[in-house]
């Protein structure tokens, strides 16, 4: 099995090396193990991507050592800020701006000169394909016309949960699921919540369930209990009949802490959970497409 690629480059000095290594540390990258012997010291440099090009035909005008990012320009004025501080007054010759490239990229340059006059070029680089370099990866979209689903909410704490109720209808409907096609069913409390959630989805009539309720921690006897209780039902239905169910059961400290999480700080869970239920209903086709081609 493949794990990575390694590139040993000498660099011309000591210096050269410092430098080098002290911009990269400042710029995020995760520092590897690198060596110190008596003939040789390395520095290694860890990057969650790597790509080996080699070539041949017209070469690009680059550095030998190219750096992929995403953001050029917040990079650019990231790397200019150490230049102005590590080199004072010549900044402005050792790195360039970024320019368009002949291979749909934008570019810029800087040289990180030593002592000697001698040093390191080093390019940093943005793809204009928003894709490039991306991982493949099965990723579900948020496309839900067609959609059928069940929307299980608690009557119990109903300022909070008709509000999360709300973000789950907003977030269904653009996302273009029909209003016939949802099916809302209130429950009293969040203990009730899993078995019409098993029901719903055993009836085979929905391609997911989103689960809403909200329990207080200061307001709830036996908090701890119910709400293991509730998380539980809920996943063993999801497993057991395999339709996606959306955790959308609010568990919080106090009443404050919950509106902050029914809309009014700190987004609606709601919404997001009704997301999280269209995504895995795709994610679910897209694998059972794939499973049926192989
Ligand atoms: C009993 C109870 C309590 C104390 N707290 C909550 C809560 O914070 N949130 C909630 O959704 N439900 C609560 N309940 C009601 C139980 O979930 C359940 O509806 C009743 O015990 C009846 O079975």
């Amino acid at each position: 099995m493949i794990k990575g690629m390694t590139l040993v480059r000498e660099v011309a000095s000591a210096d050269a090396l410092d430098k080098f290594s002290r911009l990269m540390l400042a710029l995020g990258f995760e520092q590897g193990k690198g060596w110190q012997d008596e003939t040789s010291r390395g520095v290694a440099l860890l990057s969650p991507l790597g790509n080996l090009e080699l070539m041949t035909g017209r070469a690009p005008a680059v550095p030998p050592i190219l750096i992929e990012v995403l953001g050029l320009d917040a990079v650019h004025a990231a790397v200019e800020k150490w230049m102005l501080s590590n080199y004072p007054g010549e900044a402005g010759d050792l790195l360039s701006k970024p320019e368009l490239t002949h291979w749909n990229s934008r570019l810029f340059t800087v040289r990180l000169k030593d002592d000697a006059g001698e040093g390191l070029e080093l390019g940093f680089w943005q793809s204009e394909n928003p894709l490039h370099g991306k991982p493949a990866a099965i990723e579900g979209d948020l496309s839900a016309a067609g959609m059928r689903v069940a929307i299980v909410t608690a009557r119990w704490n109903a300022v909070i949960t008709d509000r999360l109720l709300q973000g789950a209808l907003d977030a269904l409907y653009r996302s273009g699921v029909a209003k016939p096609d949802v099916e809302i069913v209130r429950v009293p409390g969040a203990w009730e919540v899993p078995s019409a959630a098993r029901t719903l989805a055993e009836s085979k009539k929905f391609d997911a369930i989103v689960t809403l309720a909200c329990l207080i921690r200061g307001e709830t006897a036996h908090y701890e209990a119910i709400y293991n209780e509730v998380a539980r039902g809920i996943g063993q239905s999801q497993q057991d009949t395999g339709i996606p169910h959306a955790f959308g059961v609010l568990t919080c400290e106090t009443l404050e802490q919950a509106l902050d999480r029914a809309g009014i700080k700190a987004g609606n869970k709601g919404f997001e959970a009704a997301i999280a239920a269209i995504e895995m209903v795709s994610i679910q086709q897209k694998l059972r497409e794939q499973g049926d081609k192989k």
